[in-house]
């Protein structure tokens, strides 16, 4: 029987003090009703350093994702005001164990999502859309996990950046992403590749916190997972993320030469 307070003061500690834990073995294996309490007793630990929640992010919307973690399911996790970092900021990688970052559409919410949102509710929810970049970090040996691991660690948010808020009329079923480090391309793909359509992660942001009594809120910002598979954050790299039509996102990350992992 697995704990949630233990397992999360462990995910905690493991952020906190930037080293990575064993995933729990398959006979140990969390299902996800259990995965989603430990997350949120971890989100509880944050809350109580002061840190305020600022909305959600779906995970694993894509082909590209998926098969780069092995896990086939969408999943949800918490994102608090101390993981936002500004536009161009520099990233300070000592505070984060084997660090990847991954290109996002972020929507803000003009209202809480429904339960099961209709397009014409998605529309509605809308407030604004933005390029975003996301910084993941699992805190798992090797960036190893299966579905309820990565879910009770908060689908391994770590930081997130947002681009210029554009207007919600904008169309964000087909945005060419590019992502690229220190001026080499790393990565291209489409926002099509998120579940067909930024706006299904949306829908899917709404039936999942419905399911798991978690509030959404008017001001929420939602990233809609990444169209592109992730790629290693190592110090001096220039991370550029072009969305076409939308913007441009920049990072800088700096920190020891080599981190942990
Ligand atoms: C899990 C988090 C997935 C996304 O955008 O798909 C995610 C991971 O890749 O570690 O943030
Ligand atoms: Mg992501």
């Amino acid at each position: 029987m697995i704990d949630p307070d233990t397992r999360a003061g462990i995910l905690d500690r493991a952020a906190t003090e930037v080293r990575a834990v064993a995933q729990l073995q398959p006979e140990n294996s969390l299902d996800v009703e259990t995965a989603y309490q430990v997350q949120e007793r971890l989100i509880a630990c944050r809350l109580a350093r002061g840190e305020r929640l600022v909305g959600l992010k779906l995970g694993l919307t894509s082909e590209a994702k998926m098969k780069q973690v092995g896990v086939r399911e969408v999943i949800l996790g918490r994102l608090t005001d101390a993981m936002r970092h500004e536009a161009g900021a520099s990233i300070d990688l000592g505070r984060l164990i084997h660090p990847r970052v991954e290109p996002e559409i972020a929507f803000l919410l003009r209202r809480p999502l429904p339960p099961h949102p209709t397009p014409a509710d998605l529309r509605e929810c809308i407030e604004a859309v933005a390029p975003a970049l996301e910084i993941i970090d699992s805190r798992y040996e090797g960036f190893r996990f299966d579905l309820g691991d990565v879910i009770a660690d908060n689908a391994s948010s770590a930081g997130f950046v947002l681009g210029r808020w554009q207007s919600p009329e904008t169309d964000t079923g087909d945005v060419a992403i590019s992502l690229s480090v220190s001026g080499k391309l790393c990565e291209t793909g489409s926002s099509a590749a998120i579940l067909g359509h930024p706006r299904r992660a949306l829908a899917e942001a709404g039936r999942i916190a419905a399911a798991r009594g978690i509030a959404t809120a008017a001001g929420d910002i939602v990233l809609a997972g990444a169209a592109t598979a992730a790629v290693p954050l190592h110090p001096g790299a220039l991370i550029a993320a072009d969305f076409e039509g939308l913007g441009r996102v920049e990072i800088r990350a700096f920190g020891p030469a080599d981190p942990a992992t």
